[in-house]
Formats: C-alpha cells, structure tokens, sequence
C-alpha cells in the first residue's frame, strides 16, 4: 500500500504503513532506522560495508524492530527488490555520505521514488503531542560552521534556554528530537551534503557563513554546490543571515523564497550598517535586532572576551552566531557571557599566541589533507610545519589548492616524500626546511625537541602579519603518543621561545 507522504508531518501521525529503504549504517542511518522502528515503519538498511562495527549495529536495529539489514555482498548496486519489505517502497532516506549519482539512489529517482535526508525526516517528526517543540536554526558554510555552531549553543545555554549544537558537527539531528525532555533550540550544523536531501524546513534563523570550492565531485560542479547550500535560506521565518564580506552569500538570501516577514540580516567584521551585527573599535555591535537600529547600536561583547588574540575569523565567526541567536531573542548580555565561556576545541585551528604581530595556530587535529584544508584556507601568509603519517594520502590537492597561501614550509615526521614532491610540482618557490635533520643535537624521533626547534626557525622566519601554522595534514604516532601530544609540544615550545626572547610577561 502506498502512503501519502504528505500526511506526514509530526511525530504523531501514522508511520506504520510506510516502507523505508534506509542507506547507510553510520551515525545518520542508525538513528533513521532506529526512529523509523520506534514509528512502526517497515525498515530495510542497506550498507556497502560488512565490518564489526557494521555486523553489530545490524543486531541491535534488528533487536529494535528494523526489518532487515544487507551488509555488503547482500545488497547488489541496484535498489533492493521491493519484495525485501514487503510493500513497494515508499521513500528512500539517504546518509548524506552517499553521493546522488550511487545506483541505488540513480533507481529511486528514476522510479519516482522520493529521496530524504536524515534532516528533512528530523522535521517531519519535530512535533509530538504532550512534547515541547524546539526551534530550529541553521547554518551552512565551507568553514567555521562547527565553530559557530557550538558558539551559538554557548550563547543560547547563557540565556537559560536548553540549546543543542547538532547534525553535521556529530550529533545526529534525530538523537536530540527523540531526547525525552525535549529542546528549546536546535542549532542545526548542516553540511552540503545534507542540504541536498532537504525538501522542506522553517527554520527562524540561516546562514551561509562563507563559500569555497568543496566536495565538487559529489555534487557535479561548483554551481550545484552553491544551489545546495543556498537552499538553507527557503522559508526562514526571522532571519536570513548573510556575511557581508561574501556577496555571494546575500545574492542567496535576495534569491531566497523566504516566509513574509523574515528579514534579510548581515555580518560584518566592519563597522554594520543598519540591520547588519559588525565591529566597532573592538567591540562586537548589534544595529539590527532593536527598533532604534536607524540611529544606534546595541553593544554584544568585546573581541576580549573571544579571546585574546582575536584573530577575524573568530570576530566573524562569533558575529554570526550572535546574529543567529538574537534572532530568536538571545539577549546581548547572554551573547557575551555565552562568548567568555566558550571553549574552542582544543587542538583545531586554535590560536595559542600572538607577539610581534604573528599569529602562531594549533591546528594538530588536523591529521590528515582534508582536515588541514581549512586551516590553510584561512590564513595567508602562513608558515606551515606539516609532515608526520602520512598514510597513504595524497598532498596534490591541498598543495595546489593553498600554494598562494605559503610563505615557507618546515617539514616534520617521517614520510616526507609525498609533501615534497607535492611541493615542487605545484609550489616549486616556495622554500622548505627541513635542515634540523643536519643537526646532530636535535633526536629526530624526539617529538618535543624537534618541535622546539622547529618553533625557533618559525620565529626566524615569520614577518610581521604572518601565520605560523602547525596543521600536520598526517598522524602524529612517528613522533608523538597522539595529536595532542603533538599540540602540547607546540604550545609549549612557544612558551619556551618567549621566555628566551624575553618577551613582556613570561
Ligand atoms: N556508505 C555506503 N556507500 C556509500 C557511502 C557510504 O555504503 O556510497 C556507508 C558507509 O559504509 C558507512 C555509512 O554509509 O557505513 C556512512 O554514512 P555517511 O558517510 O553518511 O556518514 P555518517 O556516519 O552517517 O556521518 C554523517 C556525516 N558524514 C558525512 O557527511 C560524510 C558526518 O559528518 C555527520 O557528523 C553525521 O552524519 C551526523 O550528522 C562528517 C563529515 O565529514 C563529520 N562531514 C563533511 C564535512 O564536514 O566536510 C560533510
């Protein structure tokens, strides 16, 4: 029997007449077909990969209704026989990993088979009788999206509100959903990915925070990405937030069908002009969420209590955020105390000092190419120590992609070649050190003492407005027990430069 989807629109209707076909067994398709089981639907989880960890979260969806799981060779290219669940198929709910082009995914749309994500189910079932339903604002962008997810929670958590970063920063949207108390916000993390199989949310506030090439191969070009992304902006209720520093951003919230009433709000790292959050002197100001925003200006928070430095990125990161809460009522005391307590992930494009005008930034979790991505993305001119495990990866890219970004490069670790060639094909200018490996006092299996000297011919090499950047883009174990070990020598190798400097203070 085929459902009407339509009628699908909280918790409380009747989901035990539907036929699921779910891909994926990661974090999104457990808690799909984990919820779906709890619903009544008819379930079947397909997943190219037949590991342990695949094996037992198939026992454990079985145990809790779902139909019936094929792990690896027993599920074929193409979609599943409808005979598996017993009904035809109603809708396919895909993990955003799975790219559209995948043969399962090609035959439900040629069959006319509808195609969600884990985010536009998360909708459907956000209402439920006797529950308080939270509200929902999202937020999208090639950088610094976890970051302002998570600062965003902060400054809703100050206000007393029971506020949840989740989605793509690693919660599932539907963990919090199911949460038997219940949410006031959801600050909902989403990824291109994502907000590909999204068809339909109100959300009160959006925001594409900045736009970069990414993920190309999934989505067939840098102009789908884009379409993709700007889709996060359709039926915002309050606040369409745009960065003004990134026209492309507010052309997406000028193109976006949004609910009447919603207002178009940007963020700027400069001073705001009416209706935008921006800077002033050092001050994070509002002249967009108060009735006087003609004449004046609300005062958020000082770069201070960001954090000392303050590199932009975080002002800006820390303005959108702001904008996103605001939006639904956050007051601006709540913006500062949420931005004094937050803590950055340790280890991740954090930045650890600041003297003579250089940056110096702890990027160690970045372990492999495409985490440090977004490192090199975000600084120029930068000084990189990179090196260490390389496991098999290639530097091609990401060398190519960032080579006007790099002032110089000191090697670290053990396999070096794969960074070196990488180099002189696509960066061939650029000087690389390596030269403490000559240095008989320096134990090259010694993480610490390599890290202190690689710390001193940073400070050798950096002009003021440089970046030094410690973003490996490999595993530490060559030299360290982990990356934050890796981290902590690095921090600590700082500390030890300034006191030898003698730098005011240490
Ligand atoms: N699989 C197949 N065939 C495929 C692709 C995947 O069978 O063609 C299977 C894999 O064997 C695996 C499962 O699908 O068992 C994995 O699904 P998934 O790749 O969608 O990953 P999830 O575990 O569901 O995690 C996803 C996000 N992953 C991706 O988008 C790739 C997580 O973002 C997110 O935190 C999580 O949902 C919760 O919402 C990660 C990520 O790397 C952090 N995101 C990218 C980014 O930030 O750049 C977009």
């Amino acid at each position: 029997m085929s459902v009407n989807l339509d009628t699908l629109t909280s918790w409380d209707a009747d989901w035990s007449q539907l036929s699921v076909v779910v891909t994926g067994i990661g974090v999104t398709g457990f808690a799909v077909a984990d919820t779906l089981a709890e619903l009544g639907a008819s379930v079947l989880v397909i997943d190219s990969l037949k590991n342990d960890h695949n094996r037992q979260a198939a026992d454990t969806l079985r145990i809790v209704g779902v139909k019936d799981v094929l792990l690896g060779d027993e599920f074929v290219t193409g979609l599943p026989d409808a005979a598996a669940i017993d009904n035809k198929i109603d809708v396919v709910i895909t993990s955003p990993g799975w790219r559209p082009d995948h043969p399962v995914l090609q035959a439900a749309q040629s069959a006319d088979i509808p195609v969600w994500g884990d985010v536009e189910f998360a909708w459907r079932v956000r209402q439920r009788a006797g529950k308080r339903t939270a509200k929902w604002v999202v937020l999208t962008g090639t950088n610094g999206k976890t970051t302002v997810a998570t600062m965003a929670e902060s400054m809703a958590r100050a206000q007393g509100l029971d506020a949840v970063a989740v989605g793509n920063v690693g919660t599932p949207i539907l963990d919090a959903i199911r949460f038997p108390d219940g949410f006031d916000l959801l600050i909902v993390e989403l990824s291109s990915f994502q907000l590909h199989w999204i068809h339909h949310i109100e959300p009160e506030a959006s925001v594409v925070l900045n736009l970069a090439e990414d993920h190309l191969d999934w989505h067939g070009g840098f102009e789908h990405y884009v379409a993709d992304k700007a889709k996060i902006y359709e039926n915002t209720r309050i606040a369409a937030v745009y960065n003004d520093e990134e026209p492309k951003t507010m052309r997406m919230v000028e193109e976006a069908d949004v609910i009447e009433g919603c207002r178009a709000i940007g963020f700027t790292t400069d001073t705001p002009q009416r209706s935008m959050v921006g800077v002033v002197d050092d001050l994070l100001v509002d002249r967009a969420f108060l009735t006087q925003r003609g004449t004046q200006a609300l005062e958020l928070a000082h770069f201070a209590d960001i954090g000392s430095p303050t590199p932009k990125h975080m002002v800006s990161n820390a303005l959108a955020a702001a904008a996103l809460v605001r939006a639904v009522g956050v007051e601006p005391a709540a913006v500062q105390a949420g931005l004094r307590t937050y803590e950055p992930e340790p280890h991740r494009i954090q930045s650890v000092a600041h003297f003579h005008d250089v940056l110096w930034v702890d990027d160690s979790k970045g372990t492999n190419p495409h985490a440090t991505d977004a490192a090199l993305a975000t600084y120029d001119p930068i000084i990189w120590i990179v090196g260490g495990l390389t496991k098999g990866a290639s530097y091609e890219e990401l060398v190519k992609t960032h080579k006007d970004h790099l002032k110089s490069v000191i090697l670290i670790g053990t396999d070096q070649a794969p960074i070196t060639t990488a180099l002189q094909r696509h960066a061939p200018a650029v000087p690389v050190h390596c030269d403490y490996l000559q240095d008989t006092t320096v134990e090259v299996a010694n993480g610490p003492a390599v890290m202190q000297h690689v710390v001193h011919l940073a400070h050798q090499l950096a002009d003021a407005g440089d970046t030094v950047l410690l973003s490996p883009a490999a595993a530490s174990m060559d030299q360290f027990p982990n990356y934050n070990a890796r981290g902590d020598a690095f921090t600590e190798a700082i500390a030890a430069l300034l006191a030898d400097i003698n730098y005011p203070g240490y």
